[in-house]
């Protein structure tokens, strides 16, 4: 595909579970070649240029942003939750030392848009539970929350003084279909699916009364998009945005999949995650992107269901 663009986009860690599918949906927007996918290893097929980056490598990145001319980027390379607690040094090199590097490698090349992800992972204990607000006590437990509201804060500032656009959202747990992710602690709503429909069940490592917060991969891609193509004066938060598009419990998704696979069987069995998972929102009240820019969900959880296993079957 041959788009007219100024854009110039750099994804990082594009190979991950967000970046497999988001990669794709800039590449409609903006043309193939205008859209730079990285990561540390090549991926499967790839529909545009690819580079190795190892994101710690602030020299290599600088390289990548020269030799292409990047205007934008989209900066998804991390550690999760769970993972990101078996190795904490690694995870904050990665979550936050890399991401400094990046906002000054930025400044310094004249970037004019970054999206960072943030997390729900960056609320705790001492945040409000229910319809979290987009403003409240923040002292999360993981080094991943840390790392993730960390820079949020640099996001701010960055933003103040130098200007730079940067542009987040705090992702509840993603589910998606086209791959499975690694090292979250929302990641059993994805594995679940495709044990239900290979296996007919499915062990949890979280309680059956757990409830969390998700969204569909298409609203995820639609809210980031949209969050990106947003005017200025509607971004009112540089730091991130609260989103979500449902909330459940692994016993009410369990519930709908039986709808659809009656025999579909669910035990628990809950490990560290679970702790995890207790730290974090039940629900989120996003209603400063929706007044923002409009944000709105196309996905509910049944609707999200039915879909899921249309593709997996
Ligand atoms: C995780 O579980 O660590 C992530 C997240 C909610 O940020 N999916």
């Amino acid at each position: 595909m041959n788009i007219l663009s100024d854009v110039k986009i750099l994804v990082t860690g594009s190979n991950g579970q967000i970046g497999t599918v988001l990669i794709d949906a800039l590449r409609d927007r903006y043309g193939n070649e205008n859209v730079v996918a990285s990561d540390i290893l090549f991926p499967e097929d790839q529909n545009g240029p690819f580079e190795i980056l190892d994101i710690t490598d602030s020299s290599r990145l600088q390289e990548v942003i020269q030799e292409h001319k990047i205007t934008e980027i989209y900066h998804l390379a991390a550690l999760l939750s769970s993972k990101g607690e078996k190795n904490i040094q690694l995870t904050w090199d990665i979550n936050f030392n890399a991401y400094f590097q990046i906002l000054n490698v930025a400044v310094a090349n004249n970037i004019k848009k970054i999206f960072f992800p943030s997390t729900i992972g960056v609320f705790g204990h001492t945040t409000p539970k229910k319809d979290t607000p987009q403003f409240t006590s923040f002292i999360p437990e993981t080094v991943y929350g840390i790392s993730k509201y960390t820079g949020e804060l640099w996001n701010n500032y960055f933003n103040k003084r130098y200007g730079l656009d940067i542009r987040s959202l705090r992702y509840p747990g993603v589910i998606s279909y086209q791959s499975i992710p690694v090292g979250g602690t929302t990641d059993y709503a994805v594995e679940i699916f495709f044990e239900a429909v290979k296996h007919k069940k499915y062990e949890c490592y979280l309680k059956a009364d757990t409830a969390l917060p998700m969204i569909y991969m298409p609203d995820a891609v639609k809210a980031t998009l949209d969050l990106m193509s947003a005017p200025t004066e509607k971004v009112s938060s540089q730091s991130a945005y609260n989103l979500s598009g449902f909330s459940f419990t692994p016993a009410q998704l369990a519930k709908e999949i039986q709808k659809h696979i009656p025999d579909f069987q669910i035990f628990y069995s809950p490990d560290h995650r679970q702790q995890i998972a207790e730290s974090w929102s039940e629900s989120i009240d996003d209603s400063r992107a929706r007044n923002d820019w409009s944000w709105s969900p196309n996905y509910d959880m049944a609707k999200m269901v039915e879909d899921m296993l249309a593709n997996i079957s």
